[in-house]
């Protein structure tokens, strides 16, 4: 994955450096204001993510910046700025892709072993979701 793959705008491939110990495994390394091109704030993981039906995210973050890797498995990211959408099958461990403001989301089709992370430029803040297509395309409208 290419950050010339990327159409939607606010986003990106964050390639991290990595270290391959074959057969004793890989070590990848990010760093805030390196690498990840902000102070993180916060981290999170999702995995056991058994059910083939599962949709997550189906939201935007009006401020919020983020990077989503797949450390483990696959799974599929829909993306949409309110103009331009694309789906990326995520499976490279190292490559991420830059979640910033005003991108709708959605996560989906995850392999049984799928493990996603996620580094976060700021805490929790529900305020900070537009967990509404509708209200997400009015908003990103009236920005332009
Ligand atoms: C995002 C995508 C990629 C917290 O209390 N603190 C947290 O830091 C997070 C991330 C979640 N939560 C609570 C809020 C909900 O009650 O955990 C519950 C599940 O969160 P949500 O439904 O938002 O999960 P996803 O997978 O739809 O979205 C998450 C992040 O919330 C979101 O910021 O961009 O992953």
């Amino acid at each position: 994955m290419e950050n010339k793959d990327i159409i939607v705008k606010n986003s990106g491939v964050i390639k991290l450096q990595s270290f391959d110990d074959f057969p004793d495994g890989n070590i990848s390394i990010a760093e805030g204001k390196k690498s990840v091109p902000f102070e993180i704030k916060r981290v999170y993981f999702i995995n056991n993510l058994f059910n083939k039906k599962s949709v997550r995210g189906k939201h935007a973050h009006k401020k919020l910046e983020q990077i989503i890797f797949c450390v483990n498995g696959r799974f599929t990211l829909d993306f949409d700025d309110g103009v331009n959408k694309q789906s990326i099958v995520l499976e490279d461990a190292h490559s991420g892709i830059r979640l910033g403001p005003m991108l709708w989301h959605e996560m989906r089709g995850f392999s049984n072993d799928c493990v996603i992370l996620v580094l976060a430029s700021d805490y929790y803040n529900e305020d900070d979701y537009i967990r509404n297509y509708d209200e997400f395309l009015k908003v990103v409208n009236n920005i332009k």
